[in-house]
């Protein structure tokens, strides 16, 4: 068996095998109950892993609420200040946290180094709205008075993230949320938590050294039992949840028996129009990137493609043979293209997922089965999988976290297409390919794609950090990340200011005493 090279990158950020946990600055709890981790590059066990106890959770807590007064008091661009440098410090490990993402989460090299990556330009941007935390000024209808609302920090957030994206996402949430005067929690999946564990060594070093208090950035480990604490929590002010819908769903009726806020990134079910008026080439591209990029374990994953009948037997046809060729293998390698599933379960939902489909009608055109490259026979990968289908059978409305991309065929206007975008119970991210300038607009318009996302001659996966990230439906209505994804981390408060003798009320009440 190839072995991984751990042990350097293990070192880089004090990650320990046995036992491996990190709460807050550096320090490590106990528990008895602990979960294994390995790598689904080639099943090697990289660490043991200690579920955090209600106490250490409380303790945790405990630390968030301390720190709360002390970060929040500091001015918004010191604050940024502080991010600034957590920004460097990412820029630092850069090579080492890529290469522990993909050793982790089996996603190639280039994306784990992309991850961090976007890590990095969210702490930019991070910096940038230090300064730029607006609210409006309006005009009062009353003399001689003020208007203007401002925006205060919330408390603790508390982060739920997935394995797929185990570091970034965390900082859309942590450090927007941070950069807004909150203190953040952070609970990853337990299928990712040795990179968070890394996330967590970067942030607390700059803390430290800066002489502020622990609890601003802190992590505990667990499966959804310990993500509920916090949705049960209201010490907990807003819980931001990333993953399946089924978890989306718990969190949220949770956190709604409290009052609380929430913020979901749940699930995707992500087309890509193909009209007669595409360009073929740039579209088969960004299909291939978006349909087996990450394995297919991208939210923004195309699971979907609704192709216009004149052109759809030649797409078929060339996806097919760009299938063929596509390297599957070590995610470490250069020239892989596809990496691993995460796990075995993600395997067995991928082959159950196929042949559910195909029973409903659906033909397999390519791929669908279990692979084992040489020298990573223990790995978890699969061949990508093509499936002709009616975009009504049953399986095409559920998210596969797995490269599983179902063709459907659609004749006439492109609003048939459209309809077949939108009729799914996920709305995150669609495309459109097309040359012509009324199905563009068509495709963007109020009648057009219900999606969070609709993007143009580009694919449905790999947005950038500085627009709003999120989807409709059962997607959540959550945005993180860029534009003014930082009002939800944050309270408004509206503020009227008489500088005036007298008390006129609004809408001209007369009140005499
Ligand atoms: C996710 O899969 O949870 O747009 C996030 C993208 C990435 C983020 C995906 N920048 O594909």
């Amino acid at each position: 068996m190839t072995q991984l090279p751990v042990k350097e990158i293990f070192d880089a950020f004090n990650i320990q095998k046995q036992n491996a946990s990190a709460m807050s600055a550096g320090q490590t709890w106990h528990s008895n109950e602990t979960f294994l981790k390995s790598s689904p590059i080639n099943g090697e066990l990289l660490a043991t892993v200690e579920y955090a106890s209600k106490e250490t959770y409380n303790a945790l807590i405990e630390k968030a609420q301390e720190a709360f007064p002390v970060w929040s008091a500091l001015p918004a661009p010191k604050r940024g200040e502080i991010i600034r440098q957590i920004g460097d410090a990412f820029r630092e490990k850069k090579q080492e946290l890529g290469a522990l993402i993909t050793i982790e989460t089996g996603k190639l090299l280039q994306e784990g180094l992309g991850e961090v990556q976007e890590i990095i330009d969210v702490c930019d941007f991070a910096v940038g709205l230090s300064r730029q935390l607006y609210g409006l000024t309006m005009h009062s209808e009353r003399p001689d008075h003020r208007m203007y609302e401002q925006y205060h920090p919330l408390g603790i957030v508390g982060i739920i993230s997935a394995f797929n994206f185990p570091a970034a996402v965390w900082s859309w949430n942590a450090i927007i949320g941070a950069v807004c005067g909150n203190v953040c929690i952070w609970k990853p999946s337990e299928k990712a938590p040795l990179s968070a564990i890394a996330c967590q060594s970067v942030v607390s070093e700059v803390i430290k050294k800066n002489g502020l208090p622990e609890g601003i950035f802190t992590i505990y480990q667990g499966a959804a039992a310990q993500g509920s604490w916090m949705a049960d929590d209201e010490r907990v002010a807003l819980v931001s949840a990333t993953g399946s819908v089924a978890m989306g769903k718990k969190v949220n009726q949770a956190v709604a028996g409290r009052l609380g806020k929430v913020l979901l990134e749940l699930g995707g079910n992500n087309a890509i129009i193909v009209t007669e008026k595409a360009n073929l080439d740039m579209a088969t591209r960004a299909i291939v990137f978006g349909a087996v990029g990450t394995a297919g374990q991208r939210c923004t994953t195309t699971r979907r493609l609704i192709v216009h009948e004149s052109i759809y037997k030649k797409l078929v046809d060339d996806l097919t043979r760009i299938y063929a060729q596509l390297s599957i293998g070590s995610p470490l390698d250069a020239d892989t293209l596809v990496g691993p599933l995460i796990d075995e379960t993600a395997v067995e939902l991928y082959e159950k997922r196929i042949a559910t489909a195909q029973k409903e009608g659906a033909v397999l055109v390519t791929g669908g089965k279990r692979m084992q490259p040489k020298g990573f026979e223990k790995g978890t990968y699969v061949l990508p999988a093509i499936l002709e289908a009616d975009g009504a059978i049953p399986s095409i409305q559920e998210e596969t976290f797995a490269p599983i991309l179902y063709i459907s065929k659609y004749t006439g206007h492109v609003e048939n297409a459209i309809k077949m975008n939108n009729g799914v119970r996920q709305g995150l991210s669609s495309a459109i390919f097309t040359g012509d300038l009324q199905q563009m607009e068509r495709f963007l318009s109020n009648k057009g794609s219900d999606c969070g996302i609709a993007n143009v001659n580009i694919g449905t996966s790999g947005a950038e950090i500085g627009g709003a990230f999120g989807g409709e439906k059962e997607t959540g209505g959550g945005r993180e990340s860029g534009s003014d994804s930082w009002k939800a981390y944050m309270r408004r408060q509206t503020n009227t200011i008489n500088y005036g003798n007298t008390l006129p009320l609004a809408q001209g009440i007369k009140f005499d005493l």
